[in-house]
């Protein structure tokens, strides 16, 4: 599992060339790859995005098509694609929060950005953004038009995040504990978006939660894997 790779629209990036090298070596290897949220950087529509990324696309469909199954959910930029992008890429679309069964192992899968409920503004913002109406609408902008706004508020979360508080750009507890609450049983909790790779872990009516958050790719990338019923982070980096 992965999260927040931020892939950059142009594919000599050196991200963008770390992911392809991941793709064709850790999960070519891997009995299935799920991607949770953020692995572009920004997703304004598949005819746009299916041209800047192409190399990418061939690659996740080069995997699918050989059997790999290739699973991703939207994050707070990539919320955009549809079904173009699904049937080029071969790859599985999941909504959050998911619930996965690897073997004997469960856990609620989510991006991350929804847990963060005590930065209010972007709440605010998630909900007029991924508004059916406001995505049905800004898909029917011209593509220049598009482009320049997605660029906008890229440029505009960058400079946001850096007035921000510490905590209040992580993720709630209470938010936290109603997910597991809402699914009875489950007590491993698997997220990106904070890019603070960890595993927190807490005490609940004697029971032990686990949450599992995905690092960035900046410098090093993090990757967990599911193994025998186990959960465990890794850090790779193909820069040796
Ligand atoms: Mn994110």
């Amino acid at each position: 599992m992965i999260a927040d790779i931020h892939l950059q629209p142009d594919d000599a990036h050196p991200i963008n060339q770390a992911f392809h090298q991941f793709l064709t070596t850790h999960a070519q290897q891997a009995a299935a790859l799920y991607i949770l949220g953020d692995c572009f950087e920004m997703w304004v529509g598949d005819d746009v995005g299916c041209k800047v990324y192409g190399k990418t696309l061939s690659l996740f469909k080069e995997l699918t098509a050989k059997g790999l199954p290739i699973y991703m959910m939207f994050g707070n930029r990539d919320f955009l694609m549809r079904q173009r992008f699904w049937q080029i890429t071969g790859i599985s679309h999941i909504k959050e929060p998911g619930l996965v069964k690897i073997g004997d192992f469960s856990a609620l899968i989510c991006h991350g950005d929804g847990l963060c409920t005590d930065d209010i503004e972007f709440q605010k913002m998630r909900k007029i953004l991924r508004h059916p109406i406001i995505t049905w609408l800004f898909l029917r902008l011209p593509q220049k038009k598009r482009i320049s706004i997605g660029e906008g508020m890229r440029a505009k979360s960058q400079k946001y995040n850096l007035n921000k508080a510490e905590n209040i750009m992580d993720v709630n507890q209470q938010a936290v504990e109603a997910l597991f609450d809402a699914h009875p049983g489950v007590t491993h909790l698997i997220h990106g978006h904070t890019h603070r790779a960890a595993h927190h872990t807490y005490e609940l009516n004697s029971q032990t939660f686990h949450r599992w958050v995905l690092g960035d790719w900046r410098p090093e990338m993090q990757y967990l894997k599911i193994q025998n019923g186990e959960a465990s982070l890794h850090s790779w980096s193909p820069f040796g």
